[in-house]
């Protein structure tokens, strides 16, 4: 099997400079996952290579052009074997949560279009729609306004990537943790506090229960914090 493969198309390419630190650099490094970002502007025509236009219709801002997404995307997607997902960041498109994590998680090949200015022609997600070895997604990390996609498509690659076999060392299955977030008997729980030493500081103490090493008091005690911090985030 091919390592799972991650491209990112972006006119400012050197935004994605972080996936080349930590978990996800090593990732790369030990080919658990191949991760390639592409210059949108290298499949720009013409003496001023732009990529943007103004809008149809009218309004404020411009709009990235199709024919260069078409080109960057062509040029990735090149195997006929091959079954591609498009992921368009876009505010208006479907919430990315841990859900959605696991499951992209599970695909061979995903393409994440990162838009500028008031977003992309909405034909090129019409035209890679309609090839059978495509599948597109519109994807937003949330309701807020983002100068472009580079930043939401960070979020989503370590939301991804750290799911990935071998990237963190398993600790209980993926499998396992996945059913149960889809499990309707396993409320969704916030975590209970941690903390670490030393036991005062700042004349602040830590809960003396933690320190008592009665198993069964702490996990009691942990619970009752993830339900009372799960119910305050709902009021
Ligand atoms: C936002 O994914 N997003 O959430 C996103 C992508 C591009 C622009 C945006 O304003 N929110």
């Amino acid at each position: 099997m091919n390592s799972p493969r991650f491209d990112v198309i972006s006119i400012f390419p050197e935004y994605m400079q972080p996936l080349s630190l930590s978990l996800v650099g090593k990732a790369q490094e030990k080919s658990l996952i191949e991760i390639n970002v592409t210059d949108l502007r290298d499949f720009a025509e013409g003496l001023h290579k732009s990529v943007d236009d103004t809008p149809y219709g009218g309004g404020a801002g411009m709009v990235m052009s199709p024919e260069p997404w078409a080109q960057a995307i062509d040029s990735l997607s090149d195997d006929p074997e091959g079954n591609y997902e498009l992921i368009v960041l876009t505010p208006a498109g479907k919430k990315f949560d841990q859900a959605m994590a696991y499951e992209l998680a599970t695909k061979e090949h995903l393409i994440f279009a990162c838009g500028r200015y008031e977003g992309i022609d909405y034909r090129v997600t019409e035209h890679f729609r309609s090839k059978r070895n495509f599948t597109v997604r519109e994807i937003s990390i949330g309701d807020y306004v983002l100068n472009g996609g580079e930043v939401a498509a960070l979020v989503i690659l370590e939301a991804i990537i750290r799911l990935i076999p071998g990237v963190i060392g398993n600790p209980a299955s993926l499998e396992e943790e996945s059913h149960s977030l889809s499990d309707e008997s396993a409320e969704q729980l916030v975590e209970y506090p941690s903390y670490t030493k030393p036991a005062m500081w700042r004349e602040l103490e830590v809960p003396s229960v933690l320190l008592s090493g009665n198993h069964g008091e702490i996990a009691r005690w942990r619970m009752e914090q993830s339900k009372a911090r799960t119910k305050k985030l709902s009021e």
